[in-house]
């Protein structure tokens, strides 16, 4: 069989593009630790007070165990809701320990959200109906951006909040 020069070229193009997709995919999945957040609960957006995770005095970050932690946040356009402080002001940043393991549980109350904390592996697309989780090891101090990365409308850019990660 001949094969054309250019016909040549463009084959081993884009078998070389595969192979860099999946070496990308495959690093993303076993090195980064990038995989989908769980699905497995069902929640009913419209009473998601109804939750035991996402009742106001559960919301926010609450130590489970010694250096574990779980932060209960409910999005909805346009706010992510981590609770109240003991002055009744609406909690924008939580802190946590370096090495701590924190397991974020969070849902929405309307249409979908994303809640990324940008300069880690937490990126959860949030969906109404849908409880998502993701767990992680914080090794990193700093302060790190949480964004919202569904558009979800004129208000979408102030979905915001700040993990802090101290020593
Ligand atoms: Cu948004």
């Amino acid at each position: 069989m001949h094969l054309h020069k250019f016909e040549k070229i463009w084959l081993v193009f884009g078998m070389a593009s595969l192979a860099l997709f999946l070496l990308i995919t495959g690093f993303a999945a076993f090195w980064k630790g990038t995989h989908p957040q769980s699905h497995i609960e069902t929640i009913d957006p419209q009473n998601v007070e109804a939750h035991e995770a996402f009742k106001p005095e559960n919301l926010g970050l609450q130590e489970v165990a010694d250096g574990k932690y779980t932060v209960n946040i409910v999005a909805s356009a346009f706010n992510y809701d981590f609770g109240t402080d003991a002055d009744g002001k609406a909690v924008k940043r939580i802190r946590v320990p370096k090495g701590s393991t924190v397991l974020f549980q969070i849902t929405t109350k309307d249409v979908v959200h994303g809640f990324q904390v940008a300069g880690t592996n937490v990126n959860m697309m949030v969906e109404p109906g849908h409880v998502s989780r993701l767990e992680t090891v914080m090794k990193n101090t700093g302060e790190f951006t949480v964004v919202c990365n569904e558009y979800c409308g004129v208000g979408h850019h102030q979905m915001f909040a700040v993990v802090e990660v101290y020593e």
